[in-house]
Formats: C-alpha cells, structure tokens, sequence
C-alpha cells in the first residue's frame, strides 16, 4: 500500500512543492485546508496535484479538526507546516501566532500521540530560533529569538523535543533557514524585490518602498529544501537538522542583483539608513527607497547556517545558489507581469 503523508499548510509555498514531491514519489497526500485559505494557493494546490490531494477542512486553533483528520487519514507521515509565517505581522498579533504556531504544534502532536502515534513528524522549525545568536549557527548554537514568530516557534521547536523524549514519538524539528521560490508570498522581500524590479522594467510602479537593508540571510530554494524535510522522516532515528546554504547576503545584495537580472543597473546614493535610495543608471529617477513602516522592532541581522550534519547524516545538498534563485524569480515575474 502507498505510504501516506499528511501536510497542514498545504497551500503555502513550502506545502505546495512538498505535496508535488510526494505524489511523484507515490505517496497518498492529505492536506489540511481552512475556508480563508487564500483562493489562489488553493487553486493552484488543485492544478499542481491535478486534483490528486485528498483536501479536508481544518484549523490549528480547531483540535476537534485536527483530531477527525487524523482518524480519517491515519498518516504515516505528518509534516507540521502550518503557521502564520510572516515575522514582522507577528509583531502586531503575536497572540494570535502563538496560539497558531506554539499551541497549535502542541494539539497536533497531542492529538498525533494519541491518534497515530507511530506516525513520523516533520515540524517546520526555523532559523528564526537562532535571532540574535552570531552566525554560523548550528543545531549546538544559542538559541535567542527577536520576534513573537520566533518566540512561538522556539516553543513548538521544544514540544517536538518533549514529544520525543517523553513518548518516544518520532518527531524532528527541520531548522530551516530563509528559502524563497516563484510561490514565495509577495510581502517577503525576496519576491516584494523580484516583482517590483520587473514591474520598474516594465514601467508598471515606479518606486519600490523597503526596510532595513543592512540585514543578512542565507537564503536557498524552496524545492531543494523539502527535499530535506522528507529525508529526516526517512532517517533510521529522529533528530533535529540545520538546512542551509551557508551563503549570506544583505538585502543590499538582494536589491542589485534583482534589478540587473531584470535588466536594469542601480546604483546607491551612499548614504545608509531613512536617507538611503536607488536611482536607475539610465534615467536617474529613484527606483528604490526606505519607509521607516517596514522596520521591524527588533532585527535578527545576520544569518549564516552550517548544515554538515545534514550532508553527513542524510546526504542533503541545496543544488539552487542565491545568483540562480534570483534569476529564476525574477524570470518568473517577468513572464507573469508581461502576460498580465
Ligand atoms: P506560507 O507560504 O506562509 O504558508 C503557511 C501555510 O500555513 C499556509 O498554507 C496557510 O494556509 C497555513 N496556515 C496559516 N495559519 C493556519 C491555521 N491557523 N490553521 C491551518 N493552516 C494555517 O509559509 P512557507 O514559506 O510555506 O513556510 C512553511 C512553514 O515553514 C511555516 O511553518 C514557516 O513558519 C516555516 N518556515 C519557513 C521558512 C521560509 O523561509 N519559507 C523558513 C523556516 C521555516 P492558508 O492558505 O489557509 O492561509
Ligand atoms: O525579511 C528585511 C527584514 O520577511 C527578510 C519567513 O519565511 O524566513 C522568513 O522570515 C529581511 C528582514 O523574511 C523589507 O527586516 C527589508 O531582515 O523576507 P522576510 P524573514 O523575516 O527572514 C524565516 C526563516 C522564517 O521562518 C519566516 O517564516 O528583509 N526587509 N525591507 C524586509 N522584509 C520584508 N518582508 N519587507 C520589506 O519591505
């Protein structure tokens, strides 16, 4: 029989490229759903599994739903991906992440322990954990999180432990840093800044409006890394894994490279912070600028991972670099934006 793999989180990024993967690899896929859930994700989860992923309606904050799901597909996997993923919103309703991404991880591990309990559990754990600890980071590195996301997700980060050692569930927390595709959400700035450089190219929007640019992130592609996810529930024991590309940039890097893949040279004024802009090489207009609203109230500024354990212990490699991923979302929206 065909393993079975269900995906809170379904229609986000991450849940749509794992969800094609396992049905490639001929698993039986369950999606958890909501009725908010943004119609597009939704659509596009349909088209890309062409129908094939048995969806059911549920909510993190909703147990009873989690429970009937799991009696319905009783998983042999679960991947945890589910979460109010955006860290500067988290600061305006941390409550409401917590209850989504710290409580919510708790009912579904509960109601897994108790339902499925030999099932194996992927959490999506983030470099978010790491915050303020200097980089690289590693699964042994201090764990100091900046945000109320970070700060939920530390806490889901130790149910999963608990789960473990408590239970002897198979649970592992995936500590994956930033990764970025053409489904990436557009109020991340990888995409607000591929878009936006096409949009300029096309004379759609004349200025991109952005925050601290002096941050750093290492940022690989999303289809590399739920190939990991599916790895660590493949691995003879549960552990806890660093995914990484271990190539930093600053959003500084983000902005150039973007605007030359989209054929457009810019070039800073030299000053830093609320002074700070773009111009165009060609025409000299101001193409990007810095709105104090996009700062956030406490930063994580630099994140660099080392994931050997992972190449070690489950023979993961990105095989996207942050050049490639640029050129690839850019490509992307620029064909989306001319056909538009
Ligand atoms: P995403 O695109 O924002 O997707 C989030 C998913 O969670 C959506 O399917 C959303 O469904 C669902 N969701 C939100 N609140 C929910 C709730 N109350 N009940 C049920 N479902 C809910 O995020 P992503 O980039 O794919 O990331 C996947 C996971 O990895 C998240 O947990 C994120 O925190 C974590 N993570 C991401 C990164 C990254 O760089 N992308 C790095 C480390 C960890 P709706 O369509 O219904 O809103
Ligand atoms: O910000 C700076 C911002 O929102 C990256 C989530 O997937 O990865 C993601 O969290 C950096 C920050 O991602 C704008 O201040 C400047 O320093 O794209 P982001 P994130 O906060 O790193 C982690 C690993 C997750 O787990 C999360 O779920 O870019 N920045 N100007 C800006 N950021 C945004 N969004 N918008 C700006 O205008």
């Amino acid at each position: 029989m065909n393993k079975r793999a269900l995906i809170t989180g379904i229609t986000g990024q991450d849940g749509s490229y794992l969800a094609e993967y396992l049905l490639k690899l001929g698993y039986d896929v369950w999606g958890v759903i909501r009725r908010s859930s943004n119609a597009r994700g939704l659509q596009f989860i349909e088209t890309i599994t062409d129908g094939k992923a048995h969806l059911r309606y549920g909510d993190m904050t909703d147990p009873a739903s989690l429970t009937r799901i799991l009696k319905e597909c009783t998983p042999d996997e679960v991947y945890n991906l589910a979460a109010q993923s955006h860290v500067k919103i988290s600061f305006d309703i941390p409550e409401y992440t917590s209850d989504v991404n710290a409580t919510g991880t708790l009912k579904l591990l509960e109601a897994v322990r108790d339902i499925v309990p030999a099932a194996r559990f992927y959490q999506a754990s983030t470099s978010e954990l790491f915050g303020s600890s200097p980089p690289p980071q590693d699964e042994n590195s201090p764990m100091h999180p900046r945000s109320p996301y970070g700060v939920a997700k530390l806490s889901a980060y130790w149910s999963v432990i608990n789960m473990r050692e408590s239970y002897r569930l198979f649970a592992c927390n995936g500590i994956l840093f930033n990764h970025e595709s053409e489904r990436r959400g557009e109020n991340f700035v990888t995409r607000k800044v591929t878009k936006a450089a096409v949009r300029i190219k096309l004379g759609k929007q004349d200025c991109l409006m952005l925050g601290n640019l002096d941050s750093e992130r290492d940022w690989g592609y999303a289809d590399d890394y739920i190939k990991a996810m599916h790895l660590m529930l493949q691995a003879p024991i549960p552990a806890d894994y660093v995914i990484a590309t271990g190539e930093t940039h600053s959003i500084r890097d983000l902005v150039r490279l973007a605007f030359e893949a989209a054929g457009l040279s810019v070039r800073s004024n030299g000053e830093s912070g609320l002074r700070e802009t773009y111009v165009r090489g060609d025409t000299g207009a101001v193409v990007v600028s810095i709105d104090p609203r996009f700062y956030r109230p406490a930063e994580v500024d630099k994140l660099c991972g080392n994931a050997a354990k992972a190449h070690r212990e489950l023979g993961w490699r990105p095989a996207v670099d942050f050049a490639h991923l640029v050129k690839l979302m850019v490509a992307y929206d620029l064909k989306e934006e001319t056909e538009r």
